[in-house]
C-alpha cells in the first residue's frame, strides 16, 4: 500500500514537473509594410507589428509556441517558415505557401502553433514570393529544458542575426528575375547585423559613426556590451538572400560549438564562413586589451564582393560604447579562396553523443543543379525540372488524393553519364514542373547534391541547400562528378546532423536522412532569386497519416470533383472533423459543392443531417471558448503552462 501511495506521488510530481517546466507562449503578430532605413537609405520593409527585423522569439525545449499571424499585407499573401522546427505532427505549420499552406490572405489570421522540441539557434522568414528578402525574418532561440545540461557553459550571450540588403525592391527583383532579356539582381547594397548598416559608407573610416550619415536610431551601429575575462556565446545565423559570409571578431577566437541546432564537435577558429540558412553558436572569451573595444565583421563569400563588410562593435565595459576599436577590422578571405572555406565547413563534425546514421540507405537520389532556358528565360533546374509551385498546397492535395493538382509522373532520380558537369550544358533547354518525390515512410534517403557549369563558360556558384521537416547528416565532399566509388568514403562516424549544406562549385555533398516525418517538405537552395527562378524539389512521406490540417491552411483548395471523389472526402472530413477534442481545428469540416469546399458547422451539421441534436459538439465548444477565455495570455505575461 505505501509503496503503491509512493509510485502515485512520484507519478504526480513528475506529472506536475512536466506541466511545469513546458510553457505555451503565445505571440500576436500583424504582418505589414513599412517605411524603413535599415542601412540609413529609406524604403519599403516588411515587417512585424511594426518592427524590422520581428519580434525575437525565445522559448525552452518541449515549448508550445503559438503565433497568431495577422495578414496586415494590403496587396498579397504571407506565410512565415519556422527554420530549423522540425513540425512533427504539424507538418501545415511549416508555413510554405503551397507546400504545406495557403498562403494567408490579406487581412486573414492564421495560427502557427508547433512544438520547439530541440535547443539550439534557428529563426523564422517569410516563405512566400520572396518576401524574406524584403525583410520578413527575425529570429527564434530555443533554450535547453530546465533538466538538460548542455555541453559547454558561459557567462552571457549575443545574438547576431545576419542579413543582406537591396535597394531595388523585391517586385522589381523578380520581375526582372522572370524578364526576357533576364534581369539579375546584381549584389546586395549593404550587408545587416540584426538589421542595420551603413549603405556606402565604413564605420571603421575617419570619423567612424560620425562619418556615416546615420539619419535614424534605424541604421545606427550595433554594440555588444561584454565585460573582460568571461565567455560568451555568440550566436550567428544568416538568412542572406543572396550573399554568402565570413564573421570574424577582432583579436578573439572562436570555437564553434553548435550548428543547426546541433551540438559539434568543438574547433577553433579566426573566421568562419556562414551560408544562408546556417546558424551556429561560436564560444568567445574576452581575454583581450580591456582599455579597447573590437571590431565584429562581416564580409561576402564566393561572388567578387561589391558590398562593404558590416560592422559591428564589442564593447569591453567600462569603455564607452562610442570608442572605435583601436585596431582595423579583420580583412574578409579572398571571396574566391574556396580552399579555405573548405578547410572549415569539412572540419564540422558532430559532437560524441549525436545520433548516428543508419549505414545503408534505402533510396539514393543524385540532384544535378544546372542552369537553364525555357524559352529564353533562365531558370535553374533540378535533373532538369525547374520547380513551380501549384495553386493547391500539396499537403491537402495528397493528402485528400485531389486529381491533377500538381504533376503526377515521378521525377527523374539521377542525370544522363554523358553530362559534363565541368562544361556549359550542351542543350541549356529544360521543363518546369511541380513534380513530387514520394518517399517510403521511415526509409533512408541519400541524396546526392551535384554541382555543376551554369550557362556561362567558367562559372560554377555556391548553393546551400535546406530541407524542411527534418535533420540529415552530412556523409561527405567531393570535388567533380560523384562516382560510386565515393560511397567507400563516407562519414558513417561522426557526420554532422544540420538543416542546411553547401555544395561548392563544381562539387558534390552527400547527405542522408530517415523520411520519419508525415507531411510534404521543400528541399531547396536558400539563395532567394535561385528558388524563384526553381531551384528545389518536393519530398511527400506518409501523409495517410497527417491527420486533423486546419481547414484555414487549406483556404485556396478550388477543384472540380466526381461525384465518389467529393462522397470520400466529405465522410473523411466528418470523421476527423467530427470526433476533434482538441481546439485546434475548430468545429468546422468542410462540404463539397459543385466548384469546391465550403466550410460547415458541425454543430449544425450534426443536427441537419443525423438527426442528432448536436449536444456534444456543443459542450466540447463551450468547454473549449471557456478555456480559451480563462488561459490565453499573451508573451509579455507569464505564458500558460500546459
Ligand atoms: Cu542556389
Amino acid at each position: 500500500m505505501a509503496t503503491k501511495m509512493l509510485l502515485f506521488t512520484l507519478c504526480c510530481a513528475m506529472c506536475l514537473r512536466a506541466s511545469w517546466a513546458s510553457k505555451a507562449r503565445h505571440f500576436r503578430w500583424e504582418v505589414g509594410y513599412l517605411l524603413w532605413s535599415p542601412d540609413c537609405e529609406e524604403n519599403v520593409a516588411i515587417g512585424i507589428n511594426g518592427q524590422f527585423p520581428g519580434p525575437t522569439i525565445r522559448a525552452k525545449a518541449g515549448d508550445t509556441i503559438a503565433v497568431e499571424l495577422k495578414n496586415g499585407l494590403h496587396t498579397e499573401g504571407v506565410v512565415i517558415h519556422w527554420h530549423g522546427i522540425r513540425q512533427f505532427g504539424t507538418p501545415w505549420a511549416d508555413g510554405t505557401a503551397s507546400i504545406s499552406q495557403c498562403a494567408i490572405n490579406p487581412e486573414e489570421t492564421f495560427v502557427y502553433r508547433f512544438k520547439v522540441d530541440k535547443p539550439g539557434t534557428y529563426f523564422y522568414h517569410g516563405h512566400y514570393g520572396m518576401q524574406r528578402s524584403a525583410g520578413l525574418y527575425g529570429s527564434l532561440i530555443v533554450d535547453a529544458a530546465d533538466d538538460e545540461i548542455e555541453p559547454f557553459a558561459y557567462d552571457g550571450e549575443i545574438n547576431l542575426l545576419l542579413s543582406d540588403w537591396y535597394h531595388q525592391n523585391v517586385y522589381a527583383q523578380m520581375t526582372g528575375l522572370d524578364s526576357k532579356p533576364f534581369r539579375w539582381i546584381g549584389e546586395p547594397q549593404s550587408l545587416l547585423i540584426n538589421g542595420r548598416g551603413q549603405f556606402n559608407c565604413s564605420l571603421a573610416a575617419v570619423g567612424g559613426a560620425n562619418a556615416c550619415n546615420i539619419s535614424t536610431g534605424q541604421c545606427a551601429p550595433v554594440v555588444f556590451r561584454v565585460l573582460p575575462n568571461k565567455t560568451y556565446r555568440v550566436r550567428i545565423a544568416s538568412i542572406t538572400s543572396l550573399a554568402s559570409l565570413n564573421l570574424a571578431i577582432g583579436n578573439h577566437k572562436m570555437m564553434l560549438v553548435e550548428a543547426d541546432g546541433n551540438y559539434v564537435k568543438p574547433f577553433t577558429v579566426k573566421d568562419m564562413d556562414i551560408y544562408s540558412g546556417e546558424s551556429y553558436s561560436v564560444l568567445i572569451t574576452t581575454d583581450q586589451n580591456p582599455s579597447s573595444n573590437y571590431w565584429i565583421s562581416v564580409g561576402v563569400r564566393g561572388r567578387l564582393p561589391k558590398t562593404n563588410p558590416a560592422l559591428a562593435i564589442l564593447n569591453y565595459g567600462p569603455n564607452s560604447p562610442r570608442k572605435l576599436p583601436s585596431s582595423a577590422p579583420p580583412i574578409t578571405p579572398t571571396w574566391n579562396d574556396y580552399a579555405h572555406s573548405k578547410n572549415f565547413t569539412y572540419k564540422i563534425l558532430s559532437r560524441q553523443g549525436t545520433v548516428k546514421p543508419p549505414t545503408k540507405y534505402d533510396r539514393q537520389m543524385i540532384f544535378l543543379n544546372t542552369q537553364n532556358k525555357i524559352d529564353g528565360h533562365i531558370k535553374w533546374s533540378i535533373n532538369n525540372i525547374s520547380l513551380v509551385l501549384p495553386p493547391t498546397p500539396f499537403l491537402g492535395s495528397i493528402s485528400y488524393g485531389l486529381k491533377g493538382a500538381f504533376n503526377a509522373q515521378k521525377p527523374p532520380e539521377n542525370f544522363p553519364r554523358f553530362y559534363d558537369v565541368m562544361k556549359p550544358p550542351q542543350n541549356p533547354n529544360t521543363t518546369q514542373g511541380s513534380n513530387v518525390y514520394q518517399l517510403k515512410l521511415n526509409s533512408t534517403v541519400d541524396v546526392i547534391l551535384q554541382n555543376a557549369n551554369a550557362l556561362a563558360g567558367n562559372v560554377s556558384e555556391i548553393h546551400p541547400w535546406h530541407l524542411h521537416g527534418h535533420d540529415f547528416w552530412v556523409l561527405g565532399y567531393g570535388d567533380g562528378r560523384f562516382t560510386k566509388k565515393d560511397i567507400a568514403k563516407f562519414n558513417l562516424k561522426n557526420p554532422p546532423l544540420r538543416n542546411t549544406v553547401v555544395i561548392f562549385p563544381y562539387g558534390w555533398t552527400a547527405l542522408r536522412f530517415v523520411a520519419d516525418n508525415p507531411g510534404v517538405w521543400a528541399f531547396h537552395c536558400h539563395i532567394e532569386p535561385h528558388l524563384h527562378m526553381g531551384m528545389g524539389v518536393v519530398f511527400s512521406e506518409g501523409v495517410e497519416h497527417v491527420r486533423n490540417i486546419p481547414t484555414e491552411a487549406l483556404g485556396c483548395v478550388r477543384l472540380n470533383f466526381g461525384p465518389d471523389q467529393a462522397q470520400r472526402i466529405t465522410k473523411r472530413a466528418r470523421r476527423e472533423f467530427g470526433s476533434l477534442s482538441s481546439d485546434d481545428a475548430g468545429f468546422r469540416a468542410w462540404q463539397i459543392t459543385g466548384s469546391g469546399f465550403e466550410e460547415v458547422d458541425l454543430e449544425e451539421a450534426a443536427m441537419r443531417s443525423e438527426g442528432g441534436n448536436g449536444d456534444g459538439i456543443r459542450r466540447r465548444r463551450q468547454r473549449r471558448d471557456l478555456k480559451a477565455a480563462t488561459t490565453t495570455r499573451f508573451e509579455g505575461g507569464d505564458g500558460d503552462k500546459i
